[in-house]
């Protein structure tokens, strides 16, 4: 029995990867949990044309049929947007749940990290990375999103970690994890939201290039495990630090009396602020996103060059 994990490409993905062309991966979590219908489909394409028209091949990944699969046709895509469709969040533990049981899923930055990085992929944009929680020093509700960036080799482009986190433990676990964290334009970490959290960062680089050199010195040196790049919300998509702040407070409170926990939490509070924001919350989300496409696109382009 071989122990490589079983993946299916598209033709794009498998062509691009055989001639050493830059491929970015996208997640799917952001798709079915993350983000409302229609604007999660529409959403899922335009990142995918934002990859194209910047030279690199897009390479959304989900299981499909109980198959890690990077590379999805627009009827995979239209499957995982549908709120018609009970698709499950997979995180790495997951993964086996749906490989048996040959159902569809949706992966997290955890799970499309490993399973781009078995393609042979190693850029990746999403929107905000799961982390330390606030109260995880009573419940342990750290996402599996930074064992994985500790361990697994790719480049991670996000808008930092989201606000609904504690972004100082967030930080602070990825110090301890050996996980380097790179400003792009900025010194400050971003909020998801917003274009500062005010948390200095270390590291700051202004260009793609740079970027795609420090990946390249760290894993030609055996020095394995992720990179996160943290790529501010572009200043016209940027939501109002107060309101945002009060919304998600309030949505805090409203999982912990509805005793919402687990997997669910993360989804409930994305859907709760952008009810409260008017759908405000939506646009900044959408925005960030395909701005970190854009930059994991230039990246993936510099590394391939
Ligand atoms: N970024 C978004 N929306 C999302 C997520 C990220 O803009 O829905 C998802 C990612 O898939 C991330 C997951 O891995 O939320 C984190 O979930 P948890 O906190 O349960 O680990
Ligand atoms: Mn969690």
């Amino acid at each position: 029995m071989t122990k490589s994990l079983r993946i299916n490409l598209s033709p794009d993905v498998k062509t691009a990867l055989d001639n050493k062309q830059p491929v970015v991966a996208l997640e799917s979590t952001i798709i079915s949990h993350g983000l409302p219908y229609p604007e999660n489909l529409e959403t899922a394409l335009e990142l995918e044309q934002t990859i194209r028209d910047k030279g690199a091949v897009p390479a959304t990944i989900a299981v499909i049929n109980g198959i890690a699969t990077a590379g999805l046709t627009e009827k995979e895509l239209a499957i995982l947007s549908s709120p018609d469709e009970d698709i499950l969040k997979l995180s790495r533990r997951d993964l086996p749940y749906a490989f048996s049981k040959k159902c569809h899923g949706a992966t997290t930055v955890a799970s499309t990290m490993l399973i781009a990085a078995a393609a042979g992929i190693s850029v990746f944009a999403t929107g905000g990375i799961g982390g330390v929680h606030r109260g995880a020093d009573k419940d342990f509700d750290i996402s599996a999103d930074l064992m994985e960036l500790a361990q697994t080799d790719v480049a991670v482009v996000c808008a930092g970690p989201k606000a609904i986190l504690d972004i100082p433990g967030t930080m602070e676990y990825l110090e301890t994890q050996s996980v380097p964290v790179l400003g792009y334009q900025c010194d400050t970490m971003p909020a998801f939201w917003t274009r500062s959290s005010g948390e200095p960062l270390d590291f700051r680089l202004d260009t793609a290039q740079e970027i795609a050199d420090l990946c390249k010195s760290k894993w030609c040196q055996g020095l394995s495990g992720g990179v996160l790049i943290a790529n501010p919300v572009p200043e016209a998509y940027e939501f109002d630090a107060i309101v945002i702040n009060k919304a998600i407070e309030d949505a805090l409170a409203h999982a912990d009396v509805q005793g919402i926990t687990g997997k669910k939490i993360t989804p409930f509070l994305l859907d709760y602020i952008r009810q409260i924001t008017d759908g405000g919350s939506l646009k900044t989300n959408k925005a960030l996103v395909l701005n970190n496409a854009a930059l994991a696109a230039e990246i993936a382009v510099a590394i391939a060059a």
